[in-house]
């Protein structure tokens, strides 16, 4: 039997783990928030904390209304409607209500008195400048991706007409609608936009395909592609999905060193009258995805995936794929429940070469909660663990700790990138030059169109 780890030694241990995890800067590296540039696209603040659609989801199981006349009232009253129904008429005790009153406590705002108006007038005092500091420091968060997408009509003018970027926030080539509503949504934008293809996925409109995520890729400056995906998503198959993976992404992802990320899981609309709220999660097929990871060697992938019953062979699929990267809890997986198990599964099966999460906000307050909530879960594994080790007679140095934090915190995350770089040197060698021009055109400052 392993030696017991002496209380004393536990305390030490759990006090090292616990200042590592609270206090090393995290890169946020999945969320939908955005640099403050894009206005009125960042939201924060008490009511768009309040009718984030996880809590719009809980609050038609408790409230009267109908859906229309939810959806018919200003967003202050929604907001008044599911502080009632959730934090007045019942205890918030769910994880997305906690997450409110875990915010307002990080902000030192009094929560006991549950003054509405009182908290409305607290934020109305802040310039959004400002308050994006002040949240990400009191948050511990240095980098936050965003999640960008050229088919979101709002957003694509913002990038068109050039910001100069704050360095704060990263960008991720969002493809959706390219993988899975070509016929209906992406050739014929593409088309608008003057990329020259056709329904039919031939090699023209594969390289036309590939011209429009380049631009893309160079505009942003994406640190990687990105795609969620329904659970019937099947590998090989003879869809336009997997085809335009294959011919399009895939090869473009090579070209410019980027990973692709991949969230399997996502039913949308499961409940349409709940607009945002209304998606729900279905079985991925994981053996498709370790065909598509199988065969190509020489791309890294990136996958959260939202069913719990995917974690475990998804574990095992990265024990086999060294060019996949698991990351996150995602949304319904992001409760403390979940968080801790799949922590504890994924450092089990795959050690520190996982991002254990993201925070997936929506609001930018919402990271002092998503952060604090599984800070706390991962400290807790963590201690574990290196009580574990301690009883082998290995003890983790202070400075081993830090490291191993660091790299649950970002560090893994972009050592796996770069090696898709690293890579794509060694393998492409004749056009290398041409590569490294392409990666240095993805400026900071996007270029004025
Ligand atoms: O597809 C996604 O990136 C999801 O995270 C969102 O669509 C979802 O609405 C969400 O906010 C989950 O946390
Ligand atoms: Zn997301």
């Amino acid at each position: 039997m392993t030696p017991k780890v002496p209380q004393k030694r536990r305390a030490a241990i759990a006090a090292q783990v616990e200042k590592a995890v609270l206090t090393t800067p995290v890169y946020d590296i999945h969320t939908h928030l955005y640099d403050p540039a894009f206005g009125e696209l960042l939201l924060w603040g008490i009511d768009d904390l309040l009718v984030y659609h996880y809590l719009v989801a809980e609050g038609f199981r408790q409230f009267d209304l109908t859906y229309e006349q939810f959806w018919a009232m200003p967003k202050s009253q929604q907001a008044d409607a599911i502080w009632n129904a959730l934090f007045i008429e019942h205890s918030p005790i769910s994880e997305a209500c906690r997450g409110v009153l875990t915010t307002l406590n990080r902000l030192s705002l009094d929560v006991r008195k549950r003054d509405l108006p009182a908290l409305r007038k607290w934020f109305a005092k802040w310039k959004v400048a400002d308050y994006t500091t002040h949240v990400m420091d009191v948050a511990g968060v240095n980098r936050i991706c965003m999640t960008n997408s050229p088919f979101d009509d709002v957003e694509r003018v913002v990038w068109e007409r050039g910001f100069k970027r704050d360095e704060r926030f990263t960008a991720a080539l969002r493809i959706d609608p390219l993988l899975l509503s070509w016929n209906d949504t992406a050739a014929p934008r593409l088309r608008d936009w003057g990329y020259d293809v056709t329904p039919e996925l031939s090699e023209k409109t594969a390289s036309e395909v590939r011209r429009f995520l380049a631009d893309w890729t160079r505009r942003i400056n994406a640190q990687y592609l990105m795609v969620s995906l329904p659970p019937d998503f099947t590998y090989p198959g003879d869809n336009a999905c997997a085809r335009l993976m294959e011919t399009a992404v895939l090869p473009h992802c090579r070209e410019f060193g980027l990973p692709f990320a991949m969230m399997p899981g996502v039913k949308r609309a499961v409940n349409p009258l709940l607009k945002l709220a209304g998606d729900g999660v279905g079985l991925c097929d994981t053996a498709s995805y370790e065909s598509l990871i199988a065969a190509h060697p020489d791309n890294q992938f990136l996958i959260t995936a939202l069913a719990r019953e995917n974690q475990y062979s998804l574990c095992v699929a990265a024990r086999k794929f060294r060019n996949l990267h698991l990351f996150g809890c995602w949304w319904f997986t992001n409760i403390p429940f979940l968080i801790e198990e799949m922590t504890r599964m994924r450092l089990e099966l795959i050690g520190l070469s996982v991002t254990p999460q993201h925070s997936d906000a929506r609001v930018l307050d919402q990271i002092l909660y998503k952060w604090e909530h599984s800070r706390r879960i991962i400290a807790r594994v963590l201690v574990e663990k290196y009580a574990d080790l301690t009883a082998t007679g290995w003890e983790p140095t202070n400075a081993e700790i830090q490291r191993d934090v660091q790299d649950l915190f970002g560090g893994a995350f972009e050592c796996f990138c770069s090696r898709q770089s690293a890579r794509e040197a060694q393998t492409i060698r004749p056009t290398v030059a041409a590569k490294k021009g392409n990666r240095d055109q993805r400026s900071r400052t996007t270029p004025k169109t």
